[in-house]
């Protein structure tokens, strides 16, 4: 199964590669669903909602908060290094991720397609002006623009469009890639997930890493059960 992937890998002219939550996991940065997913009781569509921010901006900004702690702590694991590693390998290599932690850019990626937005962002509620924010932790909660507005993550929440530029970029290196890697994703939110039968239509050989099977597996060329940490350093060996 490997071997057979590493060749994939190897030959391919044009490598596209989609990453979830699952890809942080052994960066200590919990995942969305499954064991572990839950915080304080609640799970993540009863967060990632704008009607959730609307109804109590307090508690969406404690569990956001509390996730840029976490992060700040992590550091990008062997999956994040071997990605980045690929793209310096392979000329034509997109990166899309889901994932809003940032591990991906410490990795050494680059030109990331970052469809669900980035928690080191901010956006305002009533300009909609966005800034870069870092701190850890946040002086105040909820943070405010400079034009007293609320402020809120530069994230995508669920009944959100996806950045419409970013999106567009997505489907194009899915549709037109010779390989397409899918790491650490349920695959059950969409757009997202639409991503895989983009590739299938452009011709991609699509090649799963994960340690359990997802929708994504009926799709999948090639599905490789284990964690992103140790099957994605053995599909890149050099580089
Ligand atoms: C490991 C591992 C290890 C563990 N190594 N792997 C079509 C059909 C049905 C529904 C819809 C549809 N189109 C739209 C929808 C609605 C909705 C949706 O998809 N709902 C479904 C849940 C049913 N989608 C939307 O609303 C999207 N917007 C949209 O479509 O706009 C147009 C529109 C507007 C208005 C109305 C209708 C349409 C927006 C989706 C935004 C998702 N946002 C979140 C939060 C981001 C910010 C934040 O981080 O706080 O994105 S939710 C959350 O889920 C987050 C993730 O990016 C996303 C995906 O999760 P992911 O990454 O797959 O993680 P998990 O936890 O699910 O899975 C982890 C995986 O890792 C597992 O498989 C493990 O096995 C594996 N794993 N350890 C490798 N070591
Ligand atoms: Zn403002």
């Amino acid at each position: 199964m490997i071997p057979t992937a590493r060749t994939w890998i190897e030959q391919a002219q044009s490598i596209t590669i989609l990453t979830g939550a699952g890809v942080s996991a052994e960066s200590g940065i919990p995942t969305f669903r499954g064991d572990g997913g839950l915080w304080r009781n609640y799970r993540a569509e009863d967060l990632a909602t704008p009607e959730a921010f609307a109804r109590d901006p307090n508690l969406v900004w404690e569990w956001y908060g509390w996730r840029r702690e976490l992060i700040a702590k992590a550091e990008p694991n062997a999956g994040h290094h071997a990605i980045a590693r690929l793209q310096r390998r392979v000329r034509n290599c997109t990166l899309i991720t889901q994932n809003v932690d940032g591990l991906h850019d410490r990795a050494g990626s680059f030109g990331i397609l970052k469809i669900h937005g980035d928690i080191w962002r901010l956006r305002c509620t009533a300009c909609g002006s966005e800034w870069p924010d870092h701190r850890v932790p946040l002086p105040k909660i909820p943070p405010r623009c400079q034009c007293g507005g609320l402020a809120r993550p530069g994230v995508v929440w669920f009944g959100e469009d996806l950045p419409p530029g970013v999106w567009r970029s997505a489907v194009d290196a899915a549709s037109s890639s010779d390989v397409f890697l899918v790491a650490g994703t349920s695959a059950v939110v969409y757009p997202a997930a639409s991503l895989i039968p983009h590739a299938k239509s452009g011709g991609a050989r699509v090649i799963e890493a994960n340690p359990d099977e997802t929708p994504a597996t009926r799709a999948a060329d090639l599905s490789i059960r284990g964690r992103s940490g140790e099957v994605l350093p053995q599909l890149v060996t050099t580089g």
